[in-house]
């Protein structure tokens, strides 16, 4: 590796978009390395430009291949395409997906297209604070749509809605009877339905569980401007993005200078604060009680003070 360039002395490069520096400040981020904490404080300053589409689906309902198919088509819109995979089994560096018929490799020698594979999760689970710094990396580096693809299961599932503009949830024929969504419990974050997988004769049936689903959610929500619509697309096929494409520029239309976007905006900023706040807590947590973890552990294990009173000393005087 070339010698050590100071985060600082990268940000310029990853303003002009250089794609060397981008992912070296993203290796940097993802470490929570303390070098880089300011030019993330400064990047933070100039973010926000990008369009966030978070995905969810559960696993195999199709969003890997999906996200590939829709970045070509973004690309072939005009507009520069980063991703972030928050699944350590997505195929996107594997070269091919559905037996070489999507090449990766198109989109990875495409300047305009960045793909990321981060690590799963945070300490805590769910959202990693480092999927959110990458977002702003991406972001000041001139990408218009960032696509945030999650695992499928757990907590992450819920909390994209909170880190994205855009929540497109996937649903998929095939994967059992119900739809998959509502089981999860995500039917209600999205803002675009997708239906993967149309070129199945099952998905038909899968559209229509979903929209009767929808409609009968819409008699106690019926005051909503914004009405998530349904897109049925065959990554197989590369039909239905078309219309994906620009259900994702209306969503987009409707959020700018609206009250609605202002509160997205308002409700990611108060998600990026609260799980900065966690991380920072935990960490000063593990620092201050560091040296009493194991006498407090001889007394719980005598059984002299009980697990909560264990739990209460090991915290006293954490960050105060
Ligand atoms: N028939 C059909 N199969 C698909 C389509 N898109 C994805 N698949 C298959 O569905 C499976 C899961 O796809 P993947 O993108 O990895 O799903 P993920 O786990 O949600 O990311 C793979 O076997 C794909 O080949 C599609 O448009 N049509
Ligand atoms: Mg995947």
């Amino acid at each position: 590796m070339s010698r050590f360039v100071s985060s600082r002395d990268l940000l310029p490069r990853v303003l002009a978009g250089e794609v060397p520096a981008v992912a070296r400040l993203l290796s940097r981020a993802e470490a929570a390395d303390p070098e880089c904490r300011e030019t993330l404080g400064e990047i933070y300053g100039r973010a926000g430009k990008a369009h966030v589409v978070g995905i969810t689906g559960v696993p195999g309902s199709g969003k890997s291949t999906m996200v590939a198919v829709l970045a070509a088509h973004l690309r072939k819109a005009g507009h520069k395409v980063g991703i972030i995979a928050i699944d350590p089994s997505s195929p996107y560096s594997g070269g091919a997906i559905m037996g070489d018929r999507i090449r990766m490799s198109d989109l990875a020698s495409d300047e305009g297209v960045y793909i990321r594979s981060m690590a799963t999760r945070g300490a805590l689970g769910g959202m990693a604070r480092a999927t959110l710094d990458a977002v702003d990396i991406l972001d000041v580096a001139g990408f218009d749509y960032i696509l945030i693809e999650t695992v499928g299961v757990g907590q992450d599932e819920v909390e994209i809605a909170s880190a994205s503009h855009t929540t497109l949830v996937v649903s998929a024929p095939g994967l059992g009877d119900e739809v998959q969504a509502i089981k999860a419990g995500i039917l209600e974050i999205a803002d675009v339905h997708v239906v993967s997988k149309s070129d199945r004769p099952d998905a038909r049936s899968t559209v229509s569980d979903l929209k009767q689903m929808l409609t009968l959610g819409m008699a106690t929500d019926a005051k909503t401007a914004w009405r998530p619509p349904v897109i049925a697309t065959s990554s197989l096929k590369g039909e239905g993005f078309d219309e994906l494409v620009s259900a994702l520029g209306q969503h987009k239309a409707f959020l700018e200078g609206s009250d609605a976007g202002r509160a997205r905006v308002r409700r990611i900023a108060e998600f990026r604060m609260i799980k900065t706040a966690e991380e920072l807590l935990r960490r000063r947590f593990k620092e201050s009680s560091a040296g009493r973890v194991a006498a407090v552990a001889d007394r719980l294990a005598a059984r002299e003070i009980s697990p909560y009173v264990a739990g209460e000393q090991l915290l006293d005087g954490i960050g105060a």
